[in-house]
């Protein structure tokens, strides 16, 4: 607890937040990750998700280190402490203290350190057995710069870097199962976009389980409607169950759901890019040795990076790129063929430095148009086609906006020179997080919530957005922006609050 304030009782928001000022909302959002931490790591959702989660633990790492240096750090080592023998990070770590029906899949489900024993899985604590996103050496290096001075005294980069670098080699090494430099995911939870209509297809070849052979526990907290069928459960389930059951080895696994995410890998290459910024900052301590230094040069592990993160780039662009559709779109690896369905995560590309310019170009007219509708008929980036045949603005992952990829697409505006866009993005976020007492996922239109409230990563995420100024996103650093924010904040509310007041169902769903 070393360096953080005493818990404050949590406040909830306001039905009305018209006049809600950059300070209240900081407060807000600082209360929500004092409330799910849970003394080493923090839950996504006390009620929905009560463990820890493997990306939302990276970006909820990104806003705490505006609260805490060392406990941001300390989110990321508590994760990365599961870590298995073959570099895989598991999407959830389990809390031993939460009982087993709180959550399905539960640990006894997954079975890590028996079933996943030949793959390393650790004996000590009980984890899932697949993965999400590799955000992590991103938050990493984010969290470092927030307070280098901490990080470097309790030598953060140093301990994380191996464990970092060992878990991009799992995912290039044990995971491109098309063979053409690309990570593949093998179950949909890995995406962090579970029920993404990108799925449906190859998710149609799995034989679900049967309905009677597990009780899903989300349905206990969310609303049928915002959750996905039973069908895709069963589905999950088949697929989860039946890579434990081959120990979860990738070598000789069949893998009847394999799927190349433009998503995934674009925070791959990140991540990569990140981790060779990482290598530069710790070389003098990974190269111990002055002879093989001056051999190699000390820079050698970050050239190493910042190489695989360009391979990585042309593979992403070679396998993925569809002009046609203006956008990266997913590979289904067990037929060969693009799926045709518009993803968000075919835009998350624009995070990635190096990306050709006339992609850049693309994506950013994409993300404008009639599909995804920024700036015109969406106020925030929809996860999914606005116009698409499986377009639904309520049902997870199939329409509505998350905070987390709003996040990311706004750091990619900046990146690419678009300070106003990004701006009007950050400021109706801002005000969607407010009008929704901090959504799990909101109507991308009328930013109306859904899903649970209090959630994780979009607490930490409107932290992360009030501290920043619409810099370009370097190792950013804090540099306040007050009374920027607070303007921000106010026209993002009141023009959110407009919005709800125009769309049945209002603005302000709790
Ligand atoms: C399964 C925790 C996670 C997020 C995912 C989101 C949802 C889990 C679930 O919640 O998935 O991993 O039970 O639906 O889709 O992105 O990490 O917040």
């Amino acid at each position: 607890m070393e360096g953080f304030p005493p818990v404050q009782p949590y406040v909830p928001a306001q039905r009305s937040t018209v006049g809600v000022t950059a300070r209240e909302l900081r407060h807000a959002a600082r209360q929500v990750l004092l409330r799910n931490w849970t003394g080493a790591s923090t839950v996504p959702s006390h009620g929905l998700y009560p463990h820890q989660w493997s990306w939302d633990s990276a970006f909820i790492a990104i806003g705490l280190r505006h609260v805490s240096a060392v406990r941001a750090q300390r989110e990321l080592e508590t994760l990365l402490a599961a870590q298995w023998g073959d570099g895989r990070v598991p999407h959830i770590v389990f809390n031993p203290a939460v009982p087993l029906e709180a959550y399905f899949p539960s640990p006894d489900f997954w079975r890590s350190s028996t079933a996943g024993a030949a793959a390393g899985a650790p004996r000590s604590v009980e984890t899932s057995g697949i993965v999400q996103p590799p955000v992590h050496a991103l938050a990493a290096w984010l969290v470092h710069r927030a307070d280098p001075v901490t990080s470097r005294r309790r030598g953060f980069l140093r301990r994380l870097y191996p464990k970092l670098a060992a878990w991009h080699r799992y995912l290039t090494e044990h995971r491109d199962l098309g063979g053409h430099g690309l990570v593949s995911v093998v179950h949909p939870w890995e995406p962090g976009m579970d029920n993404s209509p990108c799925w449906d297809v190859p998710l149609s070849r799995i034989e679900p389980a049967a309905p009677a052979s597990f009780r899903r526990c989300d349905l206990d907290h969310g609303c049928p409607d915002d959750r996905p069928t039973d069908l895709d459960y069963g589905r999950y389930v088949r697929l989860a169950a039946d890579y434990r059951d081959h120990g979860y080895r990738d070598a000789d696994a069949p893998h009847p759901f394999a799927v190349e995410d433009p998503g995934v890998n674009a925070l791959l290459i990140a991540s990569e890019y990140a981790l060779a910024d990482i290598a530069d900052e710790i070389a003098p301590e990974v190269v111990p040795d002055p002879v093989a230094a001056a051999r190699t040069g000390p820079r050698a592990a970050a050239d190493d990076h910042r190489a695989r993160a360009r391979r990585l780039t042309a593979a992403l662009v070679a396998r993925l790129w569809d002009a046609g559709a203006g956008q990266f779109l997913c590979r289904d690896v067990r037929s060969g063929e693009l799926i045709g369905e518009r993803s968000v995560a075919g835009l998350l590309p624009l995070i990635v430095r190096g990306l050709p310019r006339d992609i850049v170009d693309t994506l950013l007219h994409t993300l404008g148009g009639t599909h995804f509708g920024l700036g015109g008929s969406a106020r925030l980036v929809p996860s999914y086609d606005l116009r698409g045949p499986a377009f639904d603005t309520r049902r997870y992952w199939r329409g509505p906006a998350w905070f987390n990829v709003n996040w990311l697409l706004e750091r990619g505006l900046r990146h690419h020179g678009h300070p106003k866009r990004a701006a009007a993005l950050r400021a109706a976020m801002l005000a969607a997080a407010a009008t929704s007492d901090f959504a799990e996922y909101v109507d991308p239109r009328t930013c109306a919530g859904h899903g649970t409230r209090q959630f994780g990563w979009t607490a930490a995420l409107t932290l992360d957005l009030l501290a920043r100024t619409t810099a370009r996103p370097a190792g950013e650093r804090n540099t306040g922006g007050r009374a920027g924010d607070r303007a921000a904040v106010r026209a993002g509310v009141r023009a959110a609050v407009r919005a709800g007041a125009r769309a049945p169902g209002g603005g302000t769903a709790h």
